[in-house]
């Protein structure tokens, strides 16, 4: 028994004495807020000590987090950056104070040498097979797309919409007529719908493709209000596979979702231990699962198995 505690002793201590900063874009969508609720229990599970900052999706309040928690000497920062470009002054600053930084469900253009390790989806992927999937959906037919992209200059936004043109390039009968971010909220989605209607006509809009499951409930409404049926007059296609997306599927409402876990942190938590308690350099990339869901699955049993992990 004795051994055994040994053996266990210095790691649950080493991660008891962690602090970890952890800078969080903010709660614009289900799937963010289910990211934090994840991130605390996977810090809570390693007895490490975790400083949350949520920065209303605004960058200036991620890199005034980040210099905090450098002022702080905590061991560790998580950050989940709101848009691509704009870390690498506050990055040095990481580096030059010795702390490593590990990025959880977006990408940065910067120097890999900033960060210790990356943790997301292949956001391309995403968008690729929500493209695919309307190509066989139609198949054939002519498909009119509007499209809701997500927050401007983020990885996501730039990504999946690279991944859906990949999707349905050499499909001539498919043609995005309008794209606007709708900033990855349901408020936002449901404006930027109702402009799309107005200016198209609903019945020239055949498809959707939002860039996260919020922004679809939001255009939902809006389609709903304006008297046609979402999922059959219009269909719809998002990512996250958050609960409300199973259930507008399971209702006819929506017609498919791609899954994107929100437990980033627990790979993001075990690579840094593993890199404090003895210098193992990850890969610099953690790549996590993409499914596609659609009403061939039981999306209601997937609803309620869901809806209790932190949405
Ligand atoms: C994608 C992630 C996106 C989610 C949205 O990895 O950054 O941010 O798809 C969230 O729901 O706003």
């Amino acid at each position: 028994l004795l051994a055994s505690a040994i053996a266990i002793g210095p790691v649950a201590a080493f991660a008891a004495d962690m602090t970890i900063g952890f800078s969080q874009i903010g709660s614009e969508s289900g799937w963010r807020a289910a990211e934090t609720t994840v991130t605390k229990q996977e810090a809570e599970k390693r007895g490490i000590d975790l400083k949350f900052a949520d920065a209303q999706q605004k960058q200036e309040n991620q890199i005034k987090a980040i210099r905090s928690f450098i002022a702080q000497g905590v061991d560790g920062i998580l950050v989940a950056p709101v848009v691509a470009t704009g870390w690498d002054e506050v990055l040095e600053e990481a580096a030059d104070a010795e702390i490593p930084v590990v990025l959880l469900d977006r990408t940065i253009d910067a120097d890999e040498s900033l960060y210790l390790t990356a943790v997301t989806s292949d956001l391309v992927h995403e968008g690729r097979v929500a493209g695919e999937w309307l190509v066989n959906e139609m198949n054939g037919a002519d498909c009119r797309i509007v499209e809701l992209q997500g927050t401007t200059g983020s990885s996501p936004a730039i990504d999946r919409k690279n991944g859906f043109e990949q999707g349905i390039a050499g499909h001539g009968n498919l043609e995005i007529v309008r794209s606007q971010t709708g900033d990855f909220t349901r408020a936002q989605g449901k404006v930027v719908m109702e402009s799309f209607l107005k200016a198209e006509g609903g019945e020239n809009i055949c498809a959707l493709y939002a860039h996260n499951d919020d922004m679809a409930v939001g255009a939902i409404q809006a389609i709903k209000e304006a008297g046609l049926k979402p999922g059959e007059d219009i269909k719809i296609v998002a990512i996250d596979a958050v609960p409300d997306a199973h259930k507008a599927i399971a209702a006819g409402e929506m017609n498919a979702t791609i899954e994107l876990t929100p437990n980033m942190a627990g790979p993001a938590l075990d690579a840094l231990e593993a890199y404090l308690a003895s210098g193992a350099m990850p890969a610099k990339w953690i790549q996590t699962e993409s499914k596609l869901f659609t009403s061939a699955d039981d999306n209601e049993a997937i609803f309620n198995m869901k809806k209790d992990l932190g949405y």
